[in-house]
């Protein structure tokens, strides 16, 4: 039986997220990871692909990993790992090879949260279907709950981007320190006032794009590696006139490995809100 086959019989069987027939060997995949992600497509559902960035999450990794996709059958995994020292990145291959809802991108070095998500929505949007693109991160500070939540109000029809607010009522964080508030509070007010952005959360990592939205930005001109690609898209989103829709969410601090933040990063996002306003980061509005 061919290998499409193969996959199409399995889509009409029970939802297994972790297959152990190794359906799609990983040498394949380290070679060409698009059509990994081809053959992912379910063709009676809806597919939403969800982007995990890893550097360094061995912790928690496969716990959040299984719980994402034990969510619901039409859900697909990209993770993308910047050669974590730890490990990460063949524990993903590991998954990937008992799973062929999951596809690894292995990069060379740690290039920045913004540029795997970038080159991962290039990805999905070249090569796959999938209507809806979500991202979040691999610590456990987003909750899989939450992303359900939000991936239901995308399918309702809720919004051209449905962002995870920590900002509005209903909303909660959990175990970061007052000062750690703060300087969130502070970071997320200094862009919106800067930027004159209206969400209640601009600077919040757990998002489901629709599909046209991530369309119509021009992924190659944003200019952040770091954390400010979650305000830069989120900026993105707004100015092509997209609704944004709020979902409060439960956010908590990383229990297991570390924060990957650094002044770069910091840096990097301080100056952002200045750049979008004087019009610098504009290319991205503008798709050829
Ligand atoms: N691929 C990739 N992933 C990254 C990189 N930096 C961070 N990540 C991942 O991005 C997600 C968020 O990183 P964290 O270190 O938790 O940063 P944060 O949540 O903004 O900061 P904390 O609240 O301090 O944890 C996690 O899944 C990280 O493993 C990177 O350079 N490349
Ligand atoms: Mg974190």
């Amino acid at each position: 039986m061919s290998l499409s086959a193969q996959l199409k019989k399995h889509d009409q069987s029970l939802y297994d997220p972790l297959l152990l027939s190794n359906l799609i060997p990983v040498s394949f995949r380290h070679a060409q990871p698009t059509l990994g992600l081809l053959l992912m497509s379910t063709p009676s559902l809806t597919t939403t692909v969800v982007v995990l960035p890893t550097y360094n999450e061995i912790a928690n990794f496969r716990s959040i990993a299984m719980e994402i996709l034990s969510l619901s059958p039409s859900i697909r995994l990209l993770v993308v790992d910047d050669a974590s020292p730890d490990g990460t990145g063949e524990e993903a291959e590991r998954l990937a090879a008992s799973s062929r809802h999951v596809t690894v991108i292995r990069r060379g070095g740690k290039l920045g949260l913004g540029s795997a998500y970038r080159q991962a929505f290039q990805m999905i949007l070249k090569d796959t279907d999938a209507d809806l693109i979500c991202q979040m991160d691999a610590d456990f500070s987003h909750r899989p709950a939450d992303l359900m939540k939000m991936i239901e109000a995308a399918r309702s029809g809720k919004g051209d981007v449905v962002v995870g607010s920590r900002y509005i009522p209903g909303a909660c964080i959990r175990n970061w320190s007052r000062r750690r508030i703060w300087l969130s509070r502070f970071g997320n007010l200094y862009a919106r006032l800067i930027t004159g952005m209206p969400q209640s959360d601009v600077t919040g990592g757990l998002k489901c794009w629709r599909r046209k939205t991530l369309e119509s930005i021009n992924l190659e001109a944003v200019t952040t590696d770091g954390y400010g690609f979650q305000i830069e898209m989120s900026w993105n989103a707004w100015k092509l006139g997209y609704s944004i829709h709020e979902v409060p969410i439960t956010f908590a601090e990383r229990t297991r490995g570390v924060s990957k933040m650094d002044w770069q990063i910091m840096r990097e996002a301080m100056l952002l809100p200045w750049k979008l306003r004087m019009g610098h980061s504009d290319a991205a509005l503008h798709k050829s």
